[in-house]
């Protein structure tokens, strides 16, 4: 079983989007670990983008990743990372397929819904950024016997 990162940035939550989100993780089978909702500081942010620091809308990603709550979540399963960043769909929307959760329901790329860990080691990094050991929690969800064979 793998644990990803995943988050409902703050264009998502003020959109009304998380049942929706968090309900089409759940129903894939996939298994909520933790989840809190939480707002960025500036370093906070900063430090999530890292990656991009000194690219042009470096100011811009901060700027919004900070300017609201998010809903932060460790997501379980069997391949968690790349089925749910297959589910999230690419980064421009404009690129991503209906029935994905940017393809269907954003259009810009600088407002995309959602974060999810592109890598294993990315979201080992990212859990323990957002999460202390104590807020994950392991339990057997009533359905797993189905879910997997
Ligand atoms: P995040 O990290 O936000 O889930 O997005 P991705 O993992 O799908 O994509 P990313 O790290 O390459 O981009 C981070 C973030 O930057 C915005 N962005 C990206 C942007 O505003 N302009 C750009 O040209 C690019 C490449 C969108 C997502």
């Amino acid at each position: 079983m793998e644990r990803t990162y995943v988050m409902v940035k703050p264009d998502g939550v003020k959109r009304g989007l998380v049942g929706e989100i968090i309900s089409r993780l759940e129903k894939r089978g996939l298994k909520i670990a933790a989840m809190k909702m939480q707002k960025m500081d500036l370093k906070e942010g900063e430090e999530h983008y890292l990656e991009h620091e000194g690219k042009s809308f470096f100011k811009n990603l901060v700027s919004f990743i900070t300017s609201g709550p998010n809903v932060s979540m460790v997501i379980e399963g069997k391949d968690a990372v790349s089925i749910v960043r297959e589910m999230v769909g690419e980064t421009d929307p404009k690129k991503s397929s209906s029935g994905t959760i940017r393809g269907d329901f954003c259009l810009d790329i600088g407002r995309n819904v959602i974060h999810a860990s592109d890598s294993l080691e990315s979201a080992e990094r990212e859990i323990k950024q957002h999460f202390s050991p104590n807020e994950i929690f392991s339990y057997k969800r009533a359905d797993e016997d189905w879910v997997y064979e």
